[in-house]
């Protein structure tokens, strides 16, 4: 949970918050604390007002943030949606914490309902707190968005807890994704593996309940974003960038490290486009910040080496005593200064293998000059690529492929880069946060399915030896 009131929070915590200042209501979650195993306080219920929003969030213990934070929903969750079946830890015990924080989640929220609520659960860590609550006996409408990809029907399949997860977004009014390929996954999979009937107008009647799914583009709120690249942070730091770099051509790559972002496979493209075209030599530089993310777990450690080997042989190769080909930096940068470093930049490189959205994409083009505007190269594969389709598309494992269009974004003359522009800046302006906010809980206040709350029977969840893929079959 985000205090909505530091405006650090970013992009969703700004849209949610306004959401919730207009009607008045509850962010409930994660408080972001662990607690010792065992102590006093662990699973407390701590409330703070913010407003006319009360911030209500929960500790966890040790083992339960370990278990159901970086187990189950970032060891199999986060790899398996993201097409990572290589990187899945399907560990037994990681189900089981799973659930029992969604139900420590669930028994706390319950106490603060009131009957006409709307609840809105949010992204792959709370797939069954729906559920939970039913079987509490909550009536109220619930919709779920999952912020991340949902996966081909035989991908999601390979998690031994697949048709438990599934079958849990059933206890929701209204199941939002961020693109249409989500969506077709999602009717797939519910049609093959749970004969669910289609019953038009994107409903879905499967284990005796009728559920809506749709997709809901997120989008970043334009005028905030253009507000903060006009203010003095944002500008001088554009300045202070445009002045460093006034004989060279900047490209730049921002997000977290995370290997879900194609990172390496960027940097192999950068070196490809140094060694095909070397006008490029001694003047194109990548600036590429990752920041640091998930580092107590082992992939991301993998991938940190890997990012440190590849820029040191690449700026070992090709740099010069004035000219390094890439400023790798593992950290953050202030969220009042990105925006400058955005509008600096002839070329972003957003490039990811597999991406829910990808909000650097959108914040990019909000970003420029419309006079004099950079070129989005953007991954096929983020859901933003459904929206974005005036920006130069790559397939990232494509290494030859990116550095060739990495070059015609570098060459793009003025007037193409206007209309790429002008194009993009509508869609993301057409697809707003605001829209987003708005669509989607329109959406869910239009689902009636007041009558169907009480008839389905949730399923326990399989216990740890339940879950071998022999006692799948
Ligand atoms: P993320 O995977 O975190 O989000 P993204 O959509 O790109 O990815 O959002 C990242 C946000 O963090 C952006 O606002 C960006 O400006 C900021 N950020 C990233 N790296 C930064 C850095 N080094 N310094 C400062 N700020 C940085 C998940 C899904 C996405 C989906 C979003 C929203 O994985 O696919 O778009 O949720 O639904």
């Amino acid at each position: 949970v985000a205090d909505p009131r530091k405006t650090a929070a970013g992009g969703l915590a700004v849209a949610l918050a306004d959401a919730l200042n207009t009607t008045g209501g509850m962010w409930f979650g994660w408080s972001g604390n662990i607690v010792k195993d065992g102590a006093t306080g662990e699973g407390e219920l701590h409330t703070q007002q913010a407003g006319n929003v009360t911030l209500a969030t929960v500790d966890l213990s040790q083992e339960d943030h370990d278990g159901y934070y970086l187990g189950y929903s970032n060891d199999v969750l986060w790899p398996v949606f993201h097409y990572r079946l290589d990187l899945a830890r399907f560990d037994a015990g990681h189900i089981d914490a799973y659930r029992r924080v969604n139900r420590l989640f669930a028994r706390k929220l319950m106490g603060l309902l009131k009957p006409d609520d709307i609840i809105w659960v949010h992204d792959y860590h709370l797939i069954p707190l729906a559920s939970e609550l039913r079987a509490m006996g909550c009536n109220n409408r619930i919709g779920f968005f999952l912020h991340i990809p949902l996966p081909p029907q035989l991908v999601l399949a390979a998690i031994p807890q697949h048709e438990w997860l599934m079958r849990a977004l059933f206890a929701h009014d209204l199941v939002g994704f961020q693109s249409e390929a989500d969506l077709l996954h999602f009717s797939r999979y519910v049609q093959a593996e749970a004969n669910a009937t289609a019953l038009g107008n994107d409903r879905f009647r499967a284990y005796n309940r009728t559920v809506r799914a749709g997709a809901f583009p997120i989008g970043i709120d334009v005028d905030e974003f253009q507000a903060l690249t006009r203010a003095k942070d944002g500008m001088d730091m554009y300045h202070r960038m445009k002045e460093e770099y006034s004989r060279r051509k900047l490209l730049l790559g921002v997000e977290r490290l995370d290997y879900s972002k194609g990172l390496p496979q960027r940097m192999r493209s950068f070196r490809t486009l140094l060694q095909k075209y070397p006008e490029n030599l001694n003047s194109a530089t990548l600036i590429q910040i990752a920041s640091p993310s998930r580092e107590d777990m082992g992939a991301y450690a993998d991938l940190l080496r890997e990012m440190e080997s590849l820029c040191g042989s690449i700026n070992g190769n090709y740099g010069e005593l004035d000219w390094m080909p890439i400023r790798y930096m593992h950290r953050n940068v202030a969220r009042k200064r990105l925006p400058g470093l955005y509008r600096a930049a002839r070329v972003a490189l957003v490039t990811p293998l597999r991406d829910g959205m990808n909000l650097v994409a959108k914040e990019f083009i909000a970003a420029q000059d419309e006079n004099d505007p950079g070129v989005l190269v953007l991954s096929r594969f983020a859901g933003a690529a459904e929206q974005l389709e005036h920006a130069l598309l790559v397939n990232p494992y494509d290494i030859d492929g990116t550095a060739e269009v990495i070059q015609q974004a570098l060459q793009m003359p003025l007037e193409e880069r206007q209309a790429r522009h002008e194009k993009l800046l509508y869609r993301i302006r057409r697809h707003d946060v605001h829209w987003w906010r708005k669509s989607f809980l329109d959406a869910l206040a239009g689902t009636d399915s007041t009558d169907q709350r009480n008839q389905v029977s949730w399923r326990k969840p399989p216990r740890n030896e339940d879950v071998s893929p022999v006692n799948q079959g």
